[in-house]
């Protein structure tokens, strides 16, 4: 999706991304080093077997610099956003896998339209 302002280690920034964050591979990866650049991926579309779904969860393995850290924002296609992590700067220094929730139910139409926006700061 755009923008892809974040400089990913591959030609594509979503390919970089590991859906299974207990066995990230951090050696592809996305990063930013200047602030306010943005970085939006698109989720995969539901299984064909989709219903509903009571809650949803956001995990992001990464880490922040001395100098920058980025939220990772969990939206809908409308921009609502559902869940957020914050990295901080001179904080989270070292890799670590943070989490957030949102509780509520999602129409198909609405997962599909799912994305992550990396926002560095
Ligand atoms: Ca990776």
């Amino acid at each position: 999706m755009t923008p892809l302002q974040w400089t990913s280690t591959g030609a594509s920034h979503y390919t970089e991304i590991d859906e299974d964050v207990e066995s990230p591979n951090t050696a592809d990866r996305i990063s930013s080093g200047t602030a306010a650049q943005v970085d939006v991926v698109a989720l995969t579309d539901k299984p064909a077997d989709y219903d509903t779904s009571n809650s949803l969860t956001l995990k992001v393995h990464g880490k922040a610099t001395t100098d920058f850290g980025f939220t990772a924002e969990l939206r809908k296609a409308d921009e609502t956003v559902l869940a957020t992590v914050s990295f901080v700067k001179a904080v989270d220094t070292a890799y670590t896998t943070k989490t957030a929730v949102f509780n509520g139910s999602l129409t198909g139409a609405e997962v599909d339209g799912l994305k992550i926006r990396f926002a560095s700061n």
